[in-house]
């Protein structure tokens, strides 16, 4: 697809991969623009102070420095880039109006740091960005027009989705993304499971589930960071992420907005499926800002047969 004579795929940078795209110059505009954000995430993650913020977010959990400082970065970019009319954050209480012109403008929902929490024992964090043409942040996921994830782990990688295909960039020593995988695809099955959440509150059906897995020689894969661990399953291009319902969290734990309904997004446009057990996540209407949803994402044939036990 890109085989500019004289260019090998790996010096493809993110802005002329997007060009190839077919899509508007705002949202290729706003694309690179919280990539150049990532950057500064970045050196907030590898050098920032760990110190507790001393506020909390909208859940009630404590916002550590990093949090707060990510979500500060992310937003001043988003608020500048002149192509944004609304803002959710993970980190902010209410949806941010940057402009009331919807000509041409993006609403932009997103996590600035998902698994801050792991930042202090050095595991893999991430930024995740989820994307509508106009200023309606409650529509559903399926009519998310980009959806992307930053990844700082041992190596920093962008992923991104704008409906036609996965794609996945590397930061190289320039700080610039180049491509390094095009058009990710996901097996109908794999051979890894990423079980969230306490197993003493499954269901019986998630029970014999993972039961089912084990027994057909399937490994657990999980860090406790939903970017890392969806990009594992997504990369190697099989296996489930899981994070169900739980005796006494019925909607699990992970925010629909924030994080299912990207991910779901660029999993779907990987060829998996995303569901909370009973119906697609990207056709769930979202009603409030901080809704949660159950959630069974990777290799298709996989979360069809997490739905069979979840529903038997
Ligand atoms: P934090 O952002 O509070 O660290 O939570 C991370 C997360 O939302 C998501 O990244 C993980 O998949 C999930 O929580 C892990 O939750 P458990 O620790 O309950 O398995």
């Amino acid at each position: 697809m890109f085989g500019e004579p004289g260019k090998t795929k790996f010096q493809i940078d993110l802005r002329r991969h997007l060009r190839g795209q077919n899509i508007c110059d705002n949202l290729i505009h706003l694309i690179c623009e919280v990539a150049e954000a990532s950057k500064y995430v970045i050196n907030a993650v590898r050098t920032g102070d760990l110190g507790v913020a001393g506020t909390s977010n909208l859940y009630g959990e404590e916002q550590l420095a990093l949090d707060v400082l990510s979500d500060r970065i992310i937003k001043k970019r988003l608020v500048h880039s002149g192509v944004v009319c609304s803002i959710a954050s993970e980190e902010m209480d209410d949806i941010y109006k940057v402009t009331s012109d919807t000509n041409g403008f993006y609403s932009v929902a997103y996590d600035p740091l998902d698994g801050s929490s792991l930042v202090d024992v050095n595991l893999a964090v991430g930024t995740i960005v989820s994307i509508y043409a106009g200023c309606d942040l409650f529509q559903e996921g399926r009519k998310q027009v980009a959806a992307l994830y930053i990844l700082y782990g041992p190596r920093v990688s962008l992923v991104y989705s704008v409906g036609n295909g996965v794609h996945e960039f590397t930061m190289n020593q320039l700080m610039e993304f180049t491509l390094t995988r095009e058009n990710v695809r996901m097996h109908p099955n794999g051979n890894i499971y990423s079980p969230g959440g306490q197993r003493n509150k499954y269901s019986p059906g998630v029970e014999n589930f993972i039961r089912h897995l084990e027994e057909r020689g399937a490994k657990l894969r999980y860090s406790g960071g939903f970017v890392p661990d969806i990009n594992q399953v997504l990369m190697k291009g099989k296996g489930i992420f899981m994070y169900p319902a739980l005796n006494g969290s019925p909607n699990g734990k992970l925010r629909l907005l924030f994080e299912l309904n990207p991910m779901a997004y660029l999993v779907e446009n990987a060829g998996g499926s995303a569901t909370n057990g009973t119906t697609p996540i990207l056709d769930l209407k979202p009603e409030t800002l901080d809704q949660r949803a159950p959630i069974f994402i990777g290799s298709t044939e996989d979360v069809m047969k997490a739905m069979e036990f979840v529903n038997s």
